[in-house]
């Protein structure tokens, strides 16, 4: 029989190492999205500019535990962390924003609709749920092909979208039919500025899991372990045929909707509170706390992440836009647009 001794490190092994992983994503995250949010304000990007300020855990602790290449992951506007936690190139997002026609988008789409669905990525359509649907369509054809092997499903969203019947309908299908998708619910408390309290009435958002028969697990989105722990449970779950997973993640967006919202509708109490804690601050606390990673390699993360994000701003800046007169349109994201 396995010594437990030796289990509890094997798994704390396991740990340190996503952990730290995880950590670099939203590092790199949170510094790419700083840049673009300063240029966005110099009046230099073209539409809106949406972040995940406060939700990197969260969001990357999703993705960088699914299989990349084989399993699905639909990303929202607040996912910066979790796409290149699933390997969207970073180049991918500096030109979209920037404008550039090498771009997934080729510069002619708003800056949330990039993706790779050949890498199992879906395009983003809207915020409100209308994602779910889509995953389940993947997975479907999956499994009429008889590729499903083990494949599970992520759909991204907000408190907000929990409310629509685009979120109601896909969710009753995925549960009647077994799907093994994660319903990854961000509750930062706010569908931009309508709070909870206007949003749905059950005491805890995780409730609603009960009356479609799924599995819920209600975590605090703002701790990475928790957030590791609890998206590792929910995956675990709907590979192994135990149906559709909602992980709901309490938190609050440490900004506004988008970068045109100064959110003065967030009280300073809540910005105070457990819930507005620094997802990013507290992770570097707990890695550096469990000997993890050195105080020095979490600068060295830092470092590296500035480098990353100053060649991928700089490359985007210097490419052109798309020309109106003699560009071919085409709304579906392939390499092949990107010569
Ligand atoms: C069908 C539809 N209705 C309204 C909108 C406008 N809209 C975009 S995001 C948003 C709020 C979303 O809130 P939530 O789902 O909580 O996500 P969060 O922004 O908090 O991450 C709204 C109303 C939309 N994109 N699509």
């Amino acid at each position: 029989m396995a010594n437990p001794a030796n289990q509890n490190q094997e798994l704390n092994g396991k740990l340190s190492t996503i952990a730290v992983e995880t950590y670099r994503w939203m590092v790199l995250a949170r510094t790419f999205e700083d840049r673009i949010s300063n240029i966005y304000r110099a009046g230099k990007i073209v539409g809106g500019v949406y972040v995940g300020k406060g939700q990197e855990a969260f969001s990357a602790a999703l993705s960088t535990q699914l299989r990349k290449g084989q399993d699905v992951y639909s990303p929202l506007i607040r996912d910066m962390a979790g796409r290149a936690a699933f390997g969207e190139p970073l180049i991918d997002a500096a030109r979209t924003y920037l404008g550039s026609a090498r771009g997934p988008t080729i510069g002619r789409d708003g800056n949330v609709h990039r993706g790779n669905s050949h890498e199992g990525m879906p395009t983003m359509i809207s915020h409100l749920g209308a994602m779910i649907s889509v995953v389940n369509g993947m997975l479907f054809a999956r499994r009429l092909r008889k590729k499903l092997n083990n494949v599970v499903g992520a759909a991204s969203i907000g408190d907000g979208a929990t409310s629509t019947g685009a979120f109601h309908e896909a969710l009753n299908m995925a549960a009647v039919e077994k799907l093994p998708l994660i319903i990854s619910i961000a509750n930062n408390q706010f569908a931009y500025s309508t709070p909870t309290d206007r949003q749905f009435a059950c005491d805890e958002l995780v409730d609603k899991a009960t009356g479609y028969g799924v599995n819920g697990i209600n975590i605090n989105g703002t701790d990475l372990i928790e957030c590791l722990e609890g998206f590792g449970k929910a995956i675990a779950q709907a590979r192994s045929g135990k149906g559709p997973q909602i992980v709901v993640g309490n938190l609050l967006r440490l900004s506004g909707h988008g970068e045109h919202d100064d959110a003065p509708y967030i009280s300073n109490r809540l910005r105070s509170s457990n819930l507005g804690q620094d997802c990013l601050v507290k992770a570097k606390n707990r890695i550096i706390e469990e000997s993890w990673c050195s105080e020095k390699q979490c600068d060295d993360i830092q470092e590296q992440a500035t480098i990353e994000v100053n060649a991928a701003i700089a490359q985007a800046e210097s490419e052109k836009g798309p020309n109106p007169y003699s560009h071919d349109w085409n709304a579906y994201s392939s390499p092949s647009f990107r010569k």
